[in-house]
């Protein structure tokens, strides 16, 4: 089998995705998501300018190969738009060995290990009072995991937190936004806001929350140690991780358990975090991390360090990343949870696919291959729009991580 054909279908039901269709002279062809939240037409140009013609006439079954090439011939490695790039080929190439095999895609990585994969999902408020209820309208939708974040009093706006009462979108259309931040306010918040969550849905519930790099080590240490008495599933991304070995730091004050890695792009950005077992999940993810073969290769390392998969699952990554997300989820046999922010009704019309949720799981399905799609005419009614994420500065207007 030879690839024929491979172009992008850039297109925005709601949000902005970039999709990579690869055509094959058999008639299949495979889907791969490039979506990069907020850099969405880099990882297009990489792809046409610089990827794309190198595929014509190779075998799509040579997916180690192929990712090999696209790695090291590059020359230039590593970087959230190379390897966003390389994931779109390896999931497309992924896809179709699937279809040509007439098997999912799980059978290839090992077969299932389990029968769902356990997911979780955001719930928020502007306040705990309506924290509260969107945890519970989440439970009575039948997740045994919920994410809960909210608005932090006297800080105009919070990660994690839609503004007039839309679903949360990350990107904005336009400009950056600016929004405020404070740790103290923050840091003196948070335990109020998990000590009566907890206690109104319980003990069983998995419950979740996204520091979203916000704090230094000893500013996370104090976080993870206050929320100790709620016993959270995890505390994610407590401060940035170029820093990893910040994280021994946190790990030597609390036992709450760390996630981290959904800016990773490569094994290498987790490579101390895994092996000093200094977080508890990674969260790289497949489409900014390489794609499924690498996915597969940092789970496996993580693996080695009783380290668990907790991959990133938010809106901006397409459907296609979440078909291939619960493919790997449900083979590997560390895998930890799964993210699943839902996708807009359009996008999920734009993406017609086979995963489904049920009781707290999702399954990827069986159709060979992925079982996801792409609705190119209806794609094609919603054309890109540049769209950022976020700044966010302190009070006193330094500029912080987002
Ligand atoms: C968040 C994301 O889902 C998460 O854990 O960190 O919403 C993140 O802010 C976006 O994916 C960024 O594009
Ligand atoms: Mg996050």
């Amino acid at each position: 089998m030879k690839i024929t054909a491979a172009r992008l279908i850039v297109c925005s039901p709601d949000r902005n995705f970039v999709t990579l269709k690869i055509e094959t002279d058999s008639g299949l062809y495979g889907l791969g998501d490039a979506t990069l939240n907020g850099r969405e037409l880099a990882v297009a140009s990489y792809l046409t300018e610089h990827v794309l013609p190198c595929l014509i006439g190779r075998d799509p079954f040579d997916t180690e190969d192929v990712w090999q090439y696209l790695y090291r011939g590059a020359y230039w490695r590593r970087g959230p738009v190379t390897m966003t790039a390389i994931a779109a080929v390896d999931v497309a190439l992924w896809d179709i060995k699937g279809k040509a095999l007439n098997t999912p895609v799980y059978n290839l990585l090992g077969g299932k290990s389990r029968g769902g994969v356990m997911v979780y999902t955001h719930a928020n408020g502007r306040d705990i009072a309506e924290a509260i209820d969107s945890v519970q309208q989440h439970i009575s939708e039948g997740y045994l995991a919920v994410r809960a974040q909210c608005g932090v009093p006297g800080v105009e706006s919070s990660y994690g937190v839609p503004k007039g009462g839309k679903p949360y979108e990350p990107a904005e259309r336009g400009l950056p936004s600016e929004s405020l931040w404070s740790t103290e306010k923050y840091l003196n918040f948070v335990p109020s806001l998990f000590e009566q969550v907890r206690m109104a849905v319980g003990k069983d519930v998995h419950l979740l929350h996204d520091v979203h790099h916000r704090l230094t080590p000893i500013e996370a240490a104090r976080l993870g140690k206050s929320l100790e008495p709620y016993h959270l599933f995890w505390m994610e991304d407590p401060c940035p991780a170029e820093l990893q070995e910040g994280f021994e730091l946190i790990r030597r004050h609390t036992t709450t358990p760390i996630a981290t890695g959904e800016v990773f792009n490569s094994v290498w950005d987790a490579h101390d975090l895994i092996r000093r077992q200094w977080i508890d999940y990674i969260r790289m993810t497949i489409v900014h991390g390489g794609g499924i073969t690498h996915a597969k290769k940092t789970a496996d390392f993580a693996a080695l360090y009783q380290v668990k998969t907790g991959f990133h699952g938010a809106t901006d990554l397409s459907p296609v990343t979440m078909a291939a997300a619960l493919h790997l989820g449900i083979a590997i046999h560390n895998f930890g949870i799964q993210e699943h922010m839902a996708h807009s009704a359009l996008t999920d019309e734009v993406f017609p696919h086979q995963y489904r949720f049920d009781g707290g799981y999702m399954h990827p399905g069986d159709a060979p291959g992925l079982g996801v799609d792409i609705d190119e005419a209806l794609a094609a009614k919603f054309p890109y729009q540049r769209a950022y994420l976020p700044i966010a500065r302190k009070l006193d207007g330094t500029l912080t991580d987002w």
